[in-house]
């Protein structure tokens, strides 16, 4: 038995779709419970921070471009191993290679744009997940 939190961000693609509903559900419906959630727009410090380990990669300005686009949902899901669950819900990076079953797969429409839009983002570690849920909720 191992209780954690993961630290999912709605990207402003999933809040622009008005898809906040669905995914919610699937990360309800799988026994996850939600203990925070917050809609804003994220800041250039909160995504500097947030996506650190991306700087000077060749995606990162389009990417934090494209988190910068819109209002996001920053939630905290806790559960049984949590943290690799989400992210088998959200499946591959790429919503065209995502399977079948996840939200990317089944939900996600990755065109041509400049950085890989893709609904949602989720901890990849316990050591991620504690650093994100900082960011993200301070006070928590
Ligand atoms: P996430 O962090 O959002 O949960 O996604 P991930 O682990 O599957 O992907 P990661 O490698 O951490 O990349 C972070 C986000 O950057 C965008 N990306 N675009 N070549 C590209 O255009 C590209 N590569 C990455 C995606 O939005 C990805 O989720
Ligand atoms: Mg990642």
């Amino acid at each position: 038995m191992s209780t954690e939190r993961t630290l999912v961000l709605l990207k402003p693609d999933a809040v622009q779709r008005s898809l906040r509903g669905e995914i919610i559900r699937r990360i309800e419906a799988k026994g996850y419970d939600i203990v925070a959630l917050s809609q804003r727009t994220a800041t250039k410090e909160e995504l500097a921070a947030h996506y650190a380990e991306h700087e000077g990669k060749p995606f990162y300005d389009p990417l934090v471009t494209y988190m910068a686009g819109g209002p996001i949902v920053a939630l905290v899901a806790e559960g049984e191993n949590v943290i690799k669950g989400f992210r088998s819900l959200a499946g591959g990076t790429n919503p065209t290679e995502a399977a079948p079953g996840t939200i990317r797969g089944d939900l996600g429409r990755e065109w041509d744009a400049p950085v890989i839009q893709n609904l949602v983002h989720g901890s990849d570690s316990v050591e991620s997940a504690d650093r994100e849920i900082g960011i993200w909720f301070p006070n928590l």
